[in-house]
């Protein structure tokens, strides 16, 4: 399917969705952002797919909501729209991980876009922020409750209030980013990892995915409760008794999703 404002590649189980308005730093309006809850809803019921990366250019992942698009709205019309909402609900329905490889700007909505991906892989080039004070607004996809789970409350209040950037070390430091390497290589690393998690078995995946996840939602006690039932749940997959031959055999596990 063709796309205005993302070019999608599907190849060795991987959907490879690249932002693609340069002219705005690839700035999330409504028709980017409606074209990538389409392309993620798509490549989560395809197949063929197994791991999701997203990714910008080298100059911007994204700078944030699209202001021209906003600017002139009033609060009618955002709250009958429930601006951004029914996408973004779509991008955290989808259960295949999904990487973000982030170079450049990650500003405001891109900031909050790469957040709500299930980890982030970053180039030295890379830039974090939530400048929306500058514009006199706030974060509106997640950006005060998702910074802050990341960083903590000093270091996003500091985001926030000043609108600062974080760089890639600094942002590896503090937790936001998983790893941080040399621009050139972004998307030969990030490819790689997403190589590795398509060869799992995507059942246990996926079950690592909403375990982790539920770690936001929930009590360390109901979390714990949920990771001990996953845990014996998988016991009941062909994958499981694969894994542990393949251990003992001294072989690679072949997996293959039951
Ligand atoms: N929206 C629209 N256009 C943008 C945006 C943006 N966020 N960012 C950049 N552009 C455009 C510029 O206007 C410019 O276009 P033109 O050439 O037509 O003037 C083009 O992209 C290139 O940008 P610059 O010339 O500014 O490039 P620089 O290299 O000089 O600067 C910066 C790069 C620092 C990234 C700068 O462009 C900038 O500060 N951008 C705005 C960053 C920002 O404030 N982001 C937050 C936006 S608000 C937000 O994200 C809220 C999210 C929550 C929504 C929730 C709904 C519920």
């Amino acid at each position: 399917m063709a796309y205005e404002t993302l070019i999608v590649d599907i190849s060795d189980h991987i959907a490879l969705i690249r932002l693609n308005r340069p002219e705005a730093l690839n700035a999330l309006n409504s028709t980017l952002l409606g074209e990538l809850a389409q392309a993620l809803t798509e490549a989560d019921r395809n197949d063929k797919v197994r791991c999701i990366v997203l990714t910008g250019s080298e100059k911007a992942f994204a700078a944030g909501a699209d202001i021209k698009e906003m600017a002139d709205k009033g609060f009618v019309e955002m709250f009958q729209e429930d601006f951004f909402a029914p996408e973004t609900e779509a991008l955290l329905r989808v259960r295949k991980p999904i990487i973000a490889a982030v170079s450049g700007y990650a500003l405001g909505g891109g900031c909050e876009l790469a957040m709500m991906c299930d980890f982030i892989i970053a180039s030295d080039t890379a830039k974090f922020g939530q400048p929306e004070i500058n514009l006199g607004v706030v974060a509106g996809i997640g950006g005060t409750q998702r910074l802050t789970r990341f960083v903590g409350k000093s270091k996003a209040m500091d985001m926030h209030l000043t609108g600062r950037f974080m760089d890639a070390e600094e942002a590896e430091r503090s937790g936001l980013v998983s790893r941080v390497v040399p621009a050139k290589k972004l998307m030969e690393e990030t490819m790689a990892a997403a190589a590795r998690i398509a060869e799992k078995s995507q059942i246990t995946v996926k079950v690592v995915k909403e375990a982790v996840n539920r770690s936001y939602e929930t009590t360390l006690r109901e979390g714990l409760l949920f990771e001990r039932r996953v845990f014996h749940m998988l016991f009941s997959t062909e994958d499981q008794k694969e894994g542990m031959s393949a251990f003992q055999e001294k072989r690679t596990a072949q997996f293959r999703d039951r």
